[in-house]
């Protein structure tokens, strides 16, 4: 799996708390620069120019309305996509002051229009999730637009001003009609229709189902805002709306869909100086974790400091409560953090000033903040447990179903020793699978997995064998998810792969007797190739992180396409490089292309030549990163029910290709 498939749209927004003291006028902007760069370099403001850029100016608008929405203004936010291709975004706001700033002799609206400003920040007290992503705003959208006009409703009156790529047309004029045709029908409000430039873009045309997700993303956050989407570009008219009552109350109950639930949601909401904290916890029967946690819009998918605090408080509160009730006869029986989590579906939705956060890891899919761990934790200790005092059969029901999950655990680990006496792994025959190599130093040897019979057979043959040993394993693996470490031994192919290692598992595992410097994950570039790379680096990661800590695990890159004509061949790994090749070869006759489909239709010597030889190959190291997010993705995608997954792959415009 490549780590970019799983990427969400990594939004670096921050969110604008309902601020009654500063009553917002046109002397709050602050203004830096024009927009001049901007076309110069649309892609340092916007991400890209692709079909992802052009998504992300339209939420750089939708943003707008849902500040506006999450400051306690506007109801609705209505996204019409016209029959010319342009695309409008209202709301019921108050709409963009229209008063003028002494300072730039100007409106604030086309100040607003017009200016690049400050990380897309209103002077210091708004927190605002618009201006997001690359820290712009509406200009940046303005710029990049063939043209745009604006309407602000105010005073009863309709204001209006145009322009073409950013540059002011009109002055801001009192009109009498609107040019909106989608019905809006509120008294104040903001309008903006825009009509990306295809100059700058490398597509104009709007995805209903790329729109959709954005919108069903922003909808769970903000509770009580409408969201309509009409897509007017054809006949026959498209509809869609969205509106959750229960912000993330409804997120859990989607997420609790068609499962049978312990207890109703619990619903935690506190603010500690600038931090809001809100939790929702719901049971279900079922023995998988769906743990999301969020800070302001964005989904952190590797957790951090909220998500560790969330966890400590639960853990902690439950047991307290367990041992008050005597539930637990003696210390052993006291529950860990694992057992909490079973069954549990829960959202941890913290918001702060965007100037605060800190995100780490290598895709900023992570909460670094130290302070808030604390936070997190007081405030769910608090509210659970005074949850628990008022609702005392949501906390009986909670008890039973952790209790059961550490019987389970301590069961399962007796048979896991019973296993490993027995000797399961400590076989001194290398498994009769693996084709292994002469070397005998670790240093220089390399283990390759590879998916399916067929392509172990090529890799066998392709190999050198003086240093390169091949381990076919044989495609789905199994579902680790719930399979502890008692029955994952008894797996064949996993069974395998550790005594192929070396290194033992569990207690018995001494890094200094791995067989293999170079473990590398070679699958097919497809969707079920992605699935069993999904599966390996999530066994590696959960049960031995250290061969990826030392930078032993890595994932083959084999080419997707072959270009031959005559006696000329070449490889590509990306479809650029492909028609790169193409481009260059165009004097003679038209070459002969081949999409690689998988490993198996490659022969030896070309899996040798395109993927294996150290000389020729490109293999990526997996960091700890990747693994994790791996982890994630593998407990949405394996987890016992099909919600989450649903919702997962709702969630991710580019992995809804992932065909699960
Ligand atoms: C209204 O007065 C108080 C502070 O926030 C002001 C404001 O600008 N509100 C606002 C802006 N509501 N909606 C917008 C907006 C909507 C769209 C579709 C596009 C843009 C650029 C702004």
């Amino acid at each position: 799996m490549q780590v970019e498939i799983i990427l969400r749209g990594l939004y670096n927004g921050s969110y604008m708390a309902k601020n009654n003291s500063s009553e917002y006028s046109a002397q709050q902007i602050q203004v830096l620069e024009g927009l001049e760069p901007v076309r110069k370099r649309p892609g340092m403001y916007i991400g890209s120019t692709d079909i992802t850029g052009l998504h992300e100016s339209l939420r750089e608008i939708i943003d707008n309305s849902v500040d506006e929405a999450l400051a306690g203004y506007a109801k609705n936010v209505w996204i019409t996509l016209n029959p010319d291709g342009s695309a409008s975004v209202s709301d019921d706001g108050r709409g963009i002051p229209v008063d003028m700033m002494p300072a730039y002799k100007k409106s604030a609206l086309e100040v607003v229009m017009t200016k690049l400003h400050a990380g897309g920040k209103f002077g210091g007290s708004a927190y605002k999730i618009s201006g997001g992503l690359h820290g712009v705003g509406s200009s940046v959208v303005n710029a990049l637009s063939q043209w745009l006009w604006v309407e602000v409703r105010r005073d009863n009156k309709i204001y209006r001003q145009e322009y073409k790529i950013g540059k002011t047309q009109t002055p801001v004029e009192i009109v009498k009609e609107s040019k909106l045709t989608t019905p809006v029908s509120a008294k104040t409000g903001t309008t903006v229709t825009f009509m990306p430039d295809t100059s700058i873009f490398q597509t104009g045309e709007f995805d209903f189902d790329i729109i959709k997700k954005q919108i069903r993303e922003r909808a769970y956050l903000v509770p009580k805002l409408y969201f309509h989407l009409l897509d007017k570009r054809k006949e026959e008219i498209k509809e869609l709306n969205y509106y959750f009552e229960g912000g993330i109350v409804s997120l859990v109950e989607k997420l609790n869909e068609n499962k049978e639930t312990l207890h109703r949601p619990i619903y935690i909401n506190k603010t500690d100086g600038d931090v809001q904290v809100e939790v929702v916890i719901q049971y279900n029967d079922s023995y998988s974790e769906n743990v999301e946690s969020f800070v302001n819009v964005i989904n952190t998918i590797n957790g951090g400091t909220h998500l560790t605090g969330f966890k400590m408080a639960l853990t902690r509160v439950i047991n307290d409560y367990g041992k008050k009730a005597g539930a637990f006869k003696n210390d052993e029986d006291s529950i860990i953090g694992d057992d909490t989590r079973e069954g549990l579906t829960s959202v941890v939705f913290l918001k702060m000033p965007q100037d605060m956060i800190q995100f780490e890891g290598q895709t900023k899919g992570k909460l670094g903040n130290s302070e808030v761990q604390q936070i997190v934790n007081q405030i769910v200790k608090e509210g659970l447990s005074t949850h628990f005092e008022e609702n005392p059969s949501d906390a009986r029901r909670i008890l039973e179903k952790v209790y059961l999950a550490a019987k389970a655990r301590l069961a399962a680990k007796a048979a896991k020793e019973a296993v490993i006496r027995k000797g399961a792994l400590e076989g001194s025959t290398l498994p009769g699978k693996l084709a292994d190599c002469q070397e005998k130093n670790p240093a220089i040897s390399e283990l390759y997995l590879v998916e399916g019979d067929s392509a172990g057979g090529s890799a066998k043959q392709g190999r050198d064998r003086k240093f390169q040993a091949i381990l076919p394993l044989r495609g789905k693996i199994l579902n680790t998810e719930r399979a502890r470490l008692d029955r994952m031994v008894e797996h064949e192919d996993i069974k395998n792969l550790i005594i192929a290692l070396g290194m033992g598992i569990g207690d018995m595992k001494n890094l200094e007797k791995l067989r293999y410097h170079r473990v590398i994950i070679m699958t097919d570039a497809d969707v079920d190739g992605e699935h069993i790379e999904t599966l390996i680096l999530t066994f590696f990661f959960r049960h031995m992180p250290e061969i990826i800590q030392n930078g032993y695990l890595y994932v083959a890159m084999p080419p997707l396409f072959k270009i031959q004509r005559g006696k000329e061949i070449h490889y590509a790994y990306r479809e650029e490089q492909k028609d790169e090749i193409v481009k260059n070869m165009k004097n003679g006759s038209a070459p002969v292309l081949q999409r690689y489909k998988g490993l198996g239709e490659m022969n030896p010597e070309q899996l040798w030549e395109t993927t294996m030889n150290p000389e020729n190959r490109s293999l990526k190291q997996v960091n700890i990163d990747d693994a994790e997010e791996a982890d994630a993705v593998f407990t949405m995608l394996m987890g016992n029910e099909v919600p989450p997954r649903k919702h997962f792959i709702q969630s991710n415009a580019i992995s809804a290709t992932l065909d699960i």
